[in-house]
């Protein structure tokens, strides 16, 4: 299939890019780097090196023995994106080019009208796009499990049967979003249920959980080929922070009470979801959402997790908590189904702690570099647009302390 992702220089857009080629897909992308540029803006680097375009795609040939179709440009210049698609006729348009932090986009007024203006315009620009170029084509459009928030009841994947004052319909479930990041994903499923429904087009909203790991197989052990690594209190998720800090000796970052449960995956199991996807399309005007993750866990049993696997190797890793700089319950009920993709074929890795190996012995030849960059490990992004760096609050205090 040709399959063209937007956002192709990203953590998840660059390595789908070998996954689905080394599965004999065409690939083309676009991006604008913007990721790189965020990050430096939080004051921080990639863990692993991102080598620049031109050497990536050099790398890439070497690997696969082909090219990858690649333009700059942005989903919000409207020609750039309708000219790009008439020219590669995609079979499926894989969606990751949005700003995808929540705490950058809290960080004021400007971070939240840019996070909702670039996603929403830019996801709306695409389907305005694929009425006009591509009708055929499947939106593979990546949403986010915190489009549902936290519940205190099931999550059932997009659509749930209610009877309300005798009458019964299937409709949406209800959205709950914890960030202006994760509302601007609520609007894009808005927008694509209601382009399906208008114009015939066939769309997969994928509500993905938190996603974690260095590399996949695909990319051989070839550092010019891993994906980028974050470790900021943006963009760096949960077990991808603490698999740094645990490198570096930093106490792992537990947020309040850790008791925030969460869908998570790793990148591998992102991979095969995503593919599994594209390769099993909806039908003309249907639009359908899948829960992507492969358990549930807390952030705490993760973090526990990491303790562990960084002790057996070597590592002296410790576990902090300190006061919660969002607005989250931080203890709740969290039961999703997800069970349109295990249908499809999904096999979940089930086995997250070889995973955090793999992501430690990856790490550890990159020390220095988060080392060098320990200073906004403790995030100071509040929910109500003020900054204060958060505290330990399990240290005894020092009047008591041995
Ligand atoms: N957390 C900690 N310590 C840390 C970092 C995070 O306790 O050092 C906690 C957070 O408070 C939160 C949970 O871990 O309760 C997850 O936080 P995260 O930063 O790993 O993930 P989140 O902000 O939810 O966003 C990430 C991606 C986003 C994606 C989302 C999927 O950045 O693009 O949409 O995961 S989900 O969480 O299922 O909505």
């Amino acid at each position: 299939m040709k399959v063209f992702i937007a956002g192709i220089d990203g953590y998840l857009g660059w390595p789908l890019a070998q996954y689905l080629t080394a599965r004999g897909h065409r690939v083309a992308g676009n991006d604008m780097f913007y990721r790189r540029q965020w990050v430096a803006e939080i004051g921080s680097h990639s863990a692993i090196p991102v080598y620049d375009l031109p050497e990536r795609q050099r790398a890439f040939r070497d690997r696969y023995g082909c090219d990858l179709i690649f333009r700059q440009g942005d989903l919000l210049d409207y020609q750039f994106l309708k000219s790009f698609l008439e020219d590669f006729q995609p079979d499926a348009i894989v969606h990751l080019a949005e700003m995808p932090s929540a705490p950058y986009s809290m960080i004021d007024q400007a971070h939240a009208a840019f996070t909702q203006h670039n996603n929403v315009i830019g996801s709306l620009n695409l389907l305005w796009a694929m009425k006009e170029v591509c009708p055929e084509a499947h939106l593979v459009k990546l949403g986010t499990m915190g489009e549902y928030g936290t519940p205190n009841i099931d999550i059932p994947e997009g659509f749930f049967e209610i009877e309300f004052r005798g009458r019964k319909d299937r409709l949406p479930f209800p959205r709950q979003a914890g960030s202006f990041y994760h509302w601007s994903k609520v609007h894009d499923s808005n927008n694509t249920m209601f382009a399906c429904k208008i114009w015939g087009l066939k769309a997969t909203d994928i509500m993905q959980g938190v996603v974690f790991g260095t590399s996949i197989d695909e990319m051989g052990g070839n550092p010019r080929l891993y994906s980028r690594l974050d470790f900021d209190q943006c963009f760096g998720t949960a077990v991808n922070r603490f698999c740094c800090q645990a490198v570096i000796g930093h106490p792992l970052t537990l947020y309040g009470a850790g008791g925030q449960t969460r869908g998570f995956l790793p990148l591998r199991d992102s991979m095969q979801c995503l593919t599994i996807t594209i390769e099993n399309p909806p039908t003309a005007g249907e639009y359908r959402v899948f829960n992507q993750f492969e358990e549930c866990y807390s952030v705490e049993e993760l973090a526990y997790m990491v303790q562990a696997v960084g002790n057996e190797a070597g590592l002296n890793v410790e576990v902090h908590h300190y006061d919660n700089p969002r607005k989250e319950l931080d203890k709740h009920y969290f039961n999703p189904d997800r069970q349109h993709l295990i249908n499809l074929g999904y096999q979940p890795t089930h086995d997250v702690r070889a995973e955090m190996r793999l992501m430690l012995r990856d790490l550890i030849p990159y020390r220095d570099r988060i080392a060098e960059k320990q200073d906004i490990l403790i995030p100071d992004i509040r929910w109500d647009g003020t900054r204060r760096r958060s505290q330990m609050i399990d240290e005894p205090a020092p009047s008591v302390r041995h």
